[in-house]
């Protein structure tokens, strides 16, 4: 078992049982130009992340651990996508719309693909979800008992969004959940701490957060 230094205790995992999950690191969330910008957002507090998510996701292929990338995403015709999604915008952006890089939050287009730096390679798996969490509609849960997944160590945007969704539906689902804080971010920094501080309150009532070093020092002592 690998024992991280974390918040509000000591997080531990067998990283035989545990995957890797970068949340929706997309280039309509994360490039100047994309949906994130047309909504206003300054895209500039996302993008500092991203030296962070590649050294989590080269720590987690160094050490031979499961990556799983998500990606926010609705099929070409939105049957997926439920009209008060799809009509809840105030700014006039609607998924599916064309937008600076292709049809909004559409599988497939130029805007819905992962940034280059964290592009998946071979034997990652890739899941497409139309919500904001990722075991909706997604078939996840039965993949990862096929795998005997017990473990899941969360990066990605938005903190607050996707991210905290994501680990909520996995803690339900009985997972242990660890969210590495620099590796993720928000448009907004004061929800993102607010999320840090919503994981870990009355005693990780959603999870843990830890560093990427206390993380790193803790799979490096194993000798992993
Ligand atoms: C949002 C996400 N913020 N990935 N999506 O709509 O958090």
């Amino acid at each position: 078992m690998i024992a991280v230094v974390a918040r509000p205790a000591v997080f531990s995992f067998d990283p035989a049982r545990a995957a890797l999950v970068i949340i929706d690191m997309q280039r309509d969330f994360l490039e100047p130009g994309g949906f994130g910008a047309a909504l206003g957002n300054d895209v500039s507090l996302l993008r500092a992340i991203i030296p962070a998510v590649e050294s989590l996701l080269a720590l987690a292929r160094e050490k031979g651990m499961l990556v799983i990338h998500t990606r926010e995403s609705h099929l070409p015709d939105l049957s997926d996508c439920p009209a008060a999604k799809r009509e809840g915008s105030a700014t006039g952006l609607r998924i599916g719309d064309p937008g600076p890089m292709g049809r909004i939050l559409v599988r497939g287009e130029p805007g819905n693909q992962i940034i280059a730096p964290l592009a998946p390679i071979s034997g990652e798996w890739e899941i497409d979800k139309p919500g904001k969490g990722m075991f909706y509609a997604t078939g996840l849960q039965d993949k990862l008992a096929a795998q005997g997944i017990e473990s899941l160590i969360f990066a990605g945007v938005t903190t607050e969004v996707c991210v905290q969704t994501s680990m909520r539906e996995a803690n339900d689902r009985g997972y242990r959940c660890l969210l590495i804080e620099e590796a993720t971010e928000s448009y907004f920094p004061a929800y993102k701490q607010a999320t840090l501080d919503m994981v870990v309150a009355q005693g990780g009532i959603v999870g843990y957060t830890a560093s990427l070093t206390a993380l790193r020092a803790a799979m490096n002592e194993e000798g992993l």
